[in-house]
């Protein structure tokens, strides 16, 4: 199922297929693991639903839902250790939420709060990156930080197929390769990026084969199917571990729109979201665990409702957070402020609040 670095074969790893059944040996995950992936993905999904409602009614600011990307997100992030560090797009409130960011804190982010997204959120996760493939760079100078420092954390970025497009991808690809650093680049090939479908992004049968080129590993996982990425993604740390990269691409699918900003309807037939709803993350892993005796419809209700009353709180605390002052903008950026923001952050007075 592995391929060896410099391999072009990918195989797709999959655990359980759309109905939820086996096919493949079962990897050893303990049932409070199954619970803990499942109740996770339920959190995100709801914290998601309710984000989108919001933008609706003008309390938040334009978000980028991750609605079919539940499996990938929580997965992959579910297998790091507490040490290992996560490099996000805009995409990935579940990964974050897994490692540590509150659901407070993503809403500050989407209120344009400074508190959100900062180094204030208190967790191995990197502020959201907007600009696409930029976080890949970080990703390998984090890991080559912690190669030098010898620790024994690993950096994982996360990105787009449309993002493999970027030069930054490939730079940081080959620099990984090249200095064998402990990192992890996690591509969630949802199909689309915005309008552009994955078959104008590029000519490869897989995303995972780029890999081969840059001499280090690549392997092709469900991403719909939550144990095959918590699975995959746990040998994938081990590797970078040792300082073997790992590119891993999850293949799923974004169910919702580009952003709240953007219409789908506009250029993708509806046919082809239902084929992939069929698929949903969600659906399988309940099925899996209705099967093996250790959940029922009526937990499935209640943990729904646990997670709607948690995001309820989050955002109460997260409306009731002062908004922030034009001044702080200066506060986040360096650890020691230069001279010259110093005194433009003075003369900036404190009457400016950002809306
Ligand atoms: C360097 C750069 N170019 C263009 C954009 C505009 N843009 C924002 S999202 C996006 C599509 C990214 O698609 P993908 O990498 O597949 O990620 P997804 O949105 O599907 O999660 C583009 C082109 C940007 N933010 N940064
Ligand atoms: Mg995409």
């Amino acid at each position: 199922m592995w391929g060896e670095p410099n391999e072009t074969v990918v195989n797709r790893v999959q655990v359980l297929n759309e109905a939820g059944k086996l096919v493949s040996t079962y990897p050893e995950i303990h049932d409070e693991e199954l619970l803990g992936l499942y109740k996770w993905m339920v959190q995100a999904r709801t914290f998601d639903q309710r984000a989108l409602k919001l933008q609706r009614q003008g309390r938040i600011g334009t978000y980028a839902p991750m609605i079919g990307q539940e499996a990938a997100q929580v997965g992959s992030a579910y297998a790091l250790k507490e040490q290992d560090w996560i490099y996000p797009s805009y995409r990935e409130v579940g990964a974050s939420l897994v490692h540590g960011v509150s659901m407070e804190n993503f809403f500050l982010y989407t209120m344009g709060n400074l508190l959100g997204g900062t180094s204030a959120q208190n967790a191995n996760v990197f502020p959201v990156q907007i600009i696409i493939g930029a976080q890949c760079l970080h990703a390998v100078g984090g890991a080559w930080a912690a190669k030098l420092q010898h620790e024994n954390s690993v950096s994982v970025a996360y990105i787009g197929d449309g993002g493999t497009s970027q030069g930054d991808f490939h730079e940081a690809l080959n620099f990984a390769g090249v200095y064998k650093l402990p990192v992890v680049f996690f591509v969630q090939n949802n199909q689309w990026a915005i309008s552009v479908p994955r078959s104008k992004q590029t000519a490869s049968n897989t995303i995972a084969q780029k890999a081969a080129a840059y001499g280090i590993t690549g392997v092709q996982v469900d991403g719909n199917d939550v144990l095959a990425v918590y699975s995959t993604m746990q040998e994938a740390l081990k590797r970078a571990r040792e300082g073997k990269p790992v590119l891993v691409e999850a293949v799923t699918y974004r169910q919702g729109p580009h952003t709240t900003a953007d219409d789908p309807t506009k250029y993708r037939e509806n046919t082809e979201v239902e084929a992939w709803l069929e698929k949903d993350p969600l659906k399988r892993m309940k099925a899996f665990m209705i099967d093996r005796n250790i959940w029922d419809e009526e937990l499935d209700q209640r943990e729904f409702e646990i997670a709607n009353e948690n995001v309820s709180k989050a955002f109460k605390r997260a409306e009731n957070t002062p908004s922030s002052k034009t001044e702080e903008v200066f506060d986040f950026v360096f650890e020691q402020k230069p001279k010259h923001l110093k005194e433009q952050q003075s003369s900036l007075g404190t009457e400016g609040v950002l809306k």
